[in-house]
């Protein structure tokens, strides 16, 4: 399955077969959304038809949900299970705090609902995914469908007047449509560059009326996998 990978997709399966020493049967097990975290799924799947083991997947997004099923894996949802032992999801950008930025998918929401209602939150990365400061990646922010471009503006509006960014962050948002979720709502995607202060710009942005969630993961995540083509390191 793996021998002709390129190093980056190697490296997301080496963290991903990593990760999955974290799940055990009888585990409730929040399954991610990504190329990183379908590799997960796969291995999850081999170890569900090769040993039998016993664990309910709650997806964090359609397309997951989808994967998990073809491979065997019981699904449910998370108003099922109520609670999880772990969830193991990707990222797109994780900083020393293990801070990251999420949702470049457009599943943020509901990966942020499903690792908080977690006993543990491991994240898996390719090593390009670690920064200094985070906001390189463009920071989606979901919005209510109702007025999301009055929504846009009084996002530019707030940030423009708040020190919250770094000093050369810029504010580009897509003019074009925005992405649409599973739950129907939509994705504005915040290009900020750097951003100063990342658990002050997630508190302000949820202020805002018309904005449901950011992907700005503060104080979720406990373990950071990083893969390399020859192995795996462990970040806390
Ligand atoms: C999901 O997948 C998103 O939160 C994140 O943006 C993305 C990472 O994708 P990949 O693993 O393909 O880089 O976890």
């Amino acid at each position: 399955m793996t021998t002709e990978l390129s190093p980056i997709d190697r490296a997301k399966f080496v963290a991903a077969r990593r990760s999955c020493d974290y799940v055990e049967s009888g585990m409730r097990v929040g399954l991610g959304t990504g190329s990183t975290a379908a590799w997960m799924v796969r291995c999850l799947g081999e170890r569900v038809q090769a040993e039998g083991l016993d664990i309910i997947g709650v997806p964090t997004s359609s397309r997951t949900a989808d994967l998990a099923r073809q491979l065997g894996i019981r699904v449910a949802s998370l108003d099922e299970v109520k609670w999880l032992d772990v969830t193991i999801d990707g990222a797109d950008e994780f900083d020393s705090n293990l801070n990251l930025i999420k949702g470049g998918g457009g599943a943020a929401l509901q990966e942020k609902i499903v690792a908080t209602a977690s006993d543990r939150m491991v994240v898996i990365a390719d090593a390009a995914k670690e920064v200094r400061a985070l906001g390189a990646f463009p920071l989606p922010v979901e919005t209510v469908p109702f007025g999301w471009q009055t929504t846009q503006a009084l996002i530019e509006e707030t940030l423009v007047n708040m020190d919250v960014m770094g000093r050369e962050s810029t504010l580009r948002m897509n003019d074009d449509v925005p992405f649409i979720t599973d739950e129907g709502n939509y994705v504005l995607d915040l290009h900020l560059n750097r951003i100063g202060n990342p658990r002050q710009l997630s508190l302000v942005l949820n202020q805002i009326p018309g904005v449901v969630e950011n992907g700005l993961f503060i104080d979720i995540c406990d373990v950071v996998i990083v893969g390399h083509s020859d192995g795996a390191v462990e970040l806390r």
